[in-house]
């Protein structure tokens, strides 16, 4: 067993999943705007690092991905990574920069960052990262994604990942094709299948170790604005059919993005992929928005109440990782 493969899985077995807290400055403020939270780096850290020292980062979380912002952050005298790695799970890092609009194109986008890669990941590694995320983003629509965005996409994926595992870190390759839209899920389910396939053409094409990636794919779904919507036992049906076809046996795991679903969504989906999982691989969650949505409430109305707030993140996750099990089920979401 490689020593990846060996962080890939202590990172997702056990019914561990991982909390995407990467949201981007941008990003972050969006949400601390929509709870009337300033966002200045001491909220954005408080906030962050009352989930980080909650009791379910021992349980249920493998992995945390961070922003930069964060890495570099300490509360009191330990470092953000410090105290991720001290409750057992791994700290990670986004290293993308973010979807510029491809140049071809005049909507579709490109995820720029391979610059100056190499070094910053040595950096990284150095700040206490052992796992990484890039983000490609595609929409569906009648002419989307276009051929040019599927290449383009997986390629800069499979080059981010090769530079990464020289780094000695685990790759988190995460192709979202987006649910906005009035598309099927029959569409989601052949554009999901043939931007997967895509990147792992490439990924091969530039060597990656397959047994020391994570894939973080979108769950098969209706377009937003769908007028009818498929069952959640066919999303879960679709989604595993997907992967089966589209993902390389030699993958440890998947840990599927949430991408817009409610929290209870996001779970349930994730209960069902479990329960009629026949396939070899893990899967897990790799949540931002449905891990820390009912979190973020709570803490936006009393920012000292670390541990209501943590009680609240603690139940959203150990409802994620009975899902990660195939154990969860309605009535447990009644909380104490
Ligand atoms: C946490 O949000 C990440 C995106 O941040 P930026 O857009 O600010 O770069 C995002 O990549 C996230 O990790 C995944 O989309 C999963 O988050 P959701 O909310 O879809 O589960």
């Amino acid at each position: 067993m490689s020593e990846l493969n060996k962080i890939a899985l202590k990172i997702i077995l056990s019914g561990k999943g991982i909390l995407a807290a990467d949201e981007s400055t941008g990003t972050m403020t969006k949400r601390l705007d929509a709870v009337n939270v300033k966002s200045n780096e001491d909220n954005r850290l408080n906030f962050r690092n009352t989930l980080f020292t909650s009791e379910s980062m021992r349980t249920c979380i493998g992995g945390v991905i961070l922003y930069d912002e964060t890495i570099r952050q300490s509360f009191g005298s330990k470092t953000i990574p410090e105290i991720i790695s001290d409750s057992g799970a791994l700290p990670g890092i986004k290293v993308d920069t973010g979807a510029k609009v491809l140049a071809g194109s005049t909507y579709e986008k490109i995820t720029e960052g391979l610059d100056g890669l190499r070094e910053r990941l040595k950096e990284y590694y150095k700040l206490g990262a052992r796992f990484t995320k890039w983000r490609g983003v595609y929409s569906i629509s009648d002419k989307f994604p276009s051929k040019l965005s599927i290449y383009s996409n997986a390629h800069a994926l499979a080059r981010y990942a090769a530079l990464v595992q020289e780094c000695d870190m685990v790759p988190i390759v995460e192709p979202e094709v987006l649910m906005d839209g009035n598309h099927s899920a029959k569409v989601c389910y052949e554009k999901t299948s043939e931007v997967i396939k895509k990147c792992f053409e490439e990924l091969i094409l530039n060597k990656v170790d397959l047994t020391g990636v994570i894939l973080k794919p979108n769950m098969i779904l209706d377009g937003n604005s769908a007028t009818s919507k498929v069952s959640n036992d066919q999303i879960a049906k679709l989604t595993l059919k997907c992967l089966e076809e589209s993902v390389p046996k030699e993958v440890p795991g998947v840990a599927f993005l949430s991408g817009g679903q409610s929290e209870i969504e996001a779970t349930e989906n994730l209960n069902l992929i479990n329960k009629a999982n026949k396939t070899k691989f893990i899967m897990t969650y790799s949540y931002g928005r449905a891990l820390q949505q009912s979190a973020l409430k709570y803490w936006s109305k009393d920012i000292e109440d670390t541990t209501g707030t943590q009680k609240v993140f603690n139940h959203r996750a150990k409802m994620c990782s009975l899902a990660a099990q195939g154990k969860w089920s309605k009535d447990l979401e009644i909380q104490s």
